[in-house]
């Protein structure tokens, strides 16, 4: 049986969507960040670096949402993941930009302690990390230009991953409304069941007018 560990609203809601898509059974446990569950011994049997997400399966632990995804593709859904060599390397390419450097960016914004010991530069910090994450969502807004989803025709578990930032530039007040193809592609995802579900079991700000 496969155990998905996540946090409501956190970056663990890309494998969390790409689990709800595949149709396997799976069970769920919530951390709360509030609370540093993320941190108790318990959970870090399971991921030593103390983050979410984590899936257990029958044969061990996976971290890391890129590896979670295609490992879920492979396993159990084929379809959400390109079976073409190339185009398949762009997908990972794609999720591996998101992990190095969308999501790193946002970080800065929230947490600048972790990438300076001086208080001094956490402004600073703070301020590129906005600017760098924006930049990177109106990136993504190019690459949603006249597709349906982020691959194209067909959806993957890369859709899922791209949904984590739109909910987070939401959350620090980023203009989202004003990339289009963004926001006609988050519609087009709100409209899916299995996304909605996951949406409504992390009280996602997503459903929020
Ligand atoms: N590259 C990793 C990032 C994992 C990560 O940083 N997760 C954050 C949530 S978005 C976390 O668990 N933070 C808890 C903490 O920093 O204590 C992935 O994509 O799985």
């Amino acid at each position: 049986m496969l155990k998905l560990y996540y946090a409501p609203g956190a970056c663990s809601t890309a494998s969390h969507i790409g689990l709800e898509e595949s149709g396997t059974k799976y069970d769920s446990q919530a951390l709360s960040f509030a609370k540093s569950e993320q941190r108790t011994p318990e959970y870090l049997k399971i991921n030593p670096r103390g983050r979410v997400p984590a899936l257990v399966t029958d044969e061990g632990a996976i971290v890391e949402n890129t590896a979670i995804l295609d490992y879920i593709a492979a396993k159990y859904a084929p379809h959400l993941m390109p079976k073409d060599p190339l185009k398949r390397a762009h997908a990972i390419s794609l999720m591996a930009w998101f992990s190095n450097n969308v999501h790193p960016a946002f970080t800065h914004i929230g947490r600048p302690e972790r990438f300076a010991t001086d208080p001094a530069v956490y402004e600073n910090l703070k301020a590129t990390g906005r600017e760098n994450f924006l930049a990177a969502l109106k990136e993504i807004d190019g690459l949603l230009a006249g597709k349906q989803w982020i691959l194209g025709d067909e959806f993957s578990v890369v859709d899922g991953y791209a949904l984590v930032f739109y909910g987070w530039g939401k959350r620090i007040g980023l203009p989202m409304g004003e990339l289009k193809n963004y926001t006609a592609w988050k519609d087009r995802m709100l409209a899916r069941p299995a996304v909605k579900r996951v949406l409504e079991r992390e009280q996602s700000i997503l459903l929020a007018a």
